[in-house]
């Protein structure tokens, strides 16, 4: 019998949802997983009586509950050190862009939002704002992957990465230009994880039904 429960969104557009399930993964936290279908705009009625934020993803594992993605990460590292580096000042730096991810970058989130089934530019030029936050986001991962890579702190997927991958869906999704060749072929690396594949997989198996029209008809 599984030792807990981790429910996420929509596997299509939850971004939140994909950095709780890849360290909960990462760190093979023997759980069950519950899809809940979103509603879109933070209005899904089931999420409501069921987290104490009333979002995804949220995790309940022998006795302890928690939620947002950033406390999953931290508390499947305490299971798995192995997700945060070992090295102090590789840990002090995957923590703070791990962070920076979790509490900034608004602007590509609001202009990108995550679509696994999306494959093209938006019609309209990105605006300042957007450009400044992919520079930043480039700056981190040529600096990360740049160190010898494929991920941000060395040969294996970690928590840093995990924060990351709803943003290297988001950047493939719409094309996005700018980016060194250091930052593509981070990419790569993550897309092509097998945790990813999987994740993109069950994305692309959920009923039509769950599509919704504030993401698929964005110009
Ligand atoms: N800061 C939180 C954000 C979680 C969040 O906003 N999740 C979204 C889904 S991606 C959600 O549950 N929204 C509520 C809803 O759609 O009703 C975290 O890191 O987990």
């Amino acid at each position: 019998m599984a030792e807990g429960r981790l429910v996420i969104g929509t596997q299509r557009y939850s971004s939140w949802s994909l950095r709780g399930w890849l360290c909960v993964r990462l760190a093979g936290l023997d759980v069950g997983v519950e899809v809940v279908p979103l509603a879109g705009a933070g209005q899904t009625a089931a999420l409501k009586t069921l987290s104490p934020n009333g979002c995804v993803p949220y995790l309940e594992h022998r006795g302890a509950v928690v939620w947002d993605s950033l406390s999953i990460a931290e508390y499947c590292a305490e299971h798995h050190a192995f997700l945060w580096p070992e090295d102090r000042a590789a840990r002090a730096w995957a923590r703070s862009v791990a962070a920076e991810m979790h509490s900034g970058f608004r602007a590509v989130r609001s202009a990108l939002p995550m679509n696994l089934g999306r494959n093209h530019p938006l019609a309209a030029p990105l605006a300042e704002d957007v450009h400044k936050d992919i520079a930043r986001i480039n700056a981190i991962w040529t600096e990360g992957a740049g160190r010898g890579g494929p991920f941000l702190c060395g040969s294996g997927m970690g928590n840093a990465d995990a924060m990351f991958a709803p943003v290297v869906c988001r950047f493939l999704s719409y094309d996005v230009p700018g980016l060194s060749s250091t930052a593509q072929a981070y990419m790569q690396a993550v897309r092509y994880h097998p945790l990813m594949v999987e994740w993109y997989a069950a994305a692309a198996r959920e009923p039509v039904e769950w599509q919704l029209d504030m993401y698929e008809t964005l110009a």
